[in-house]
């Protein structure tokens, strides 16, 4: 779209993420109970363009969104994952694959490994399927980025479930300590 920078596509994809995660209310938008929003009142509420939205949408890197037709008919939008407000995403549980990575700042590592990896205010802990991808993931933090392998085989073997979102981020509730690797 011409006239539309990077920069505010940018920072659209974080108020989207700040609405449909963390703090609907403060566009005084309600989710339902899985989380989606009718795109009019969305749009409506937080006065963004449609195309700007549609932009945001498929330009993401991560595909952090979705918006599909729902049963109704109406046409909503959703995060695909990271909320802190309570949504049921209707995830099935899934058979992990044997190694999974969590990218952390070196800061934290000391306290992960005595107490494991917790979901803080999100609905899980995330795990990415690649060292790369981990990496990314801990260079938003400041500092020295340390990559967690974690052995989600061994887990999934003692009843931890794994699920894995619209957008391929491996979820689960907790890592306790012994599932990570030693240095
Ligand atoms: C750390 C982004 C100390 C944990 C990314 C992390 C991801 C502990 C931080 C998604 C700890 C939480 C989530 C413990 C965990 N002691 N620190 N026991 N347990 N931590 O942002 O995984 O851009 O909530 O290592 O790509 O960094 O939002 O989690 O550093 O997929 O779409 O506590 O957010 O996606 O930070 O990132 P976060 P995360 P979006």
């Amino acid at each position: 779209l011409i006239g539309v920078d990077h920069d505010r596509i940018v920072s659209l994809s974080k108020r989207m993420s700040r609405l449909l995660r963390h703090a609907p209310e403060r566009a005084g938008l309600t989710l339902d109970a899985a989380g989606w929003v009718p795109v009019d009142e969305f749009l409506a509420a937080t006065r963004i363009g449609r195309e700007e939205l549609d932009l945001v949408v498929a330009g993401n890197d991560k595909r952090r969104f979705a918006v599909e037709r729902g049963p109704d008919g109406v046409e909503r939008i959703r995060a695909n994952q990271g909320h802190s407000v309570p949504v049921r995403l209707g995830l099935s549980p899934m058979v992990p694959p044997d190694l999974l990575f969590h990218g952390t700042g070196a800061v934290a590592v000391a306290s992960i490994r005595a107490t494991g990896l917790d979901r803080g205010g999100r609905h899980h802990v995330h795990l990415s399927a690649d060292r790369a991808t981990a990496h990314r993931v801990g260079a938003r933090r400041r500092g020295a980025v340390v990559v967690l392998t974690v052995d989600a085989a061994a887990m999934h073997r003692a009843g931890h479930e794994f699920f894995r979102s619209a957008n391929g981020v491996w979820l689960t509730d907790a890592v306790p300590p012994s599932y990570l690797d030693r240095p």
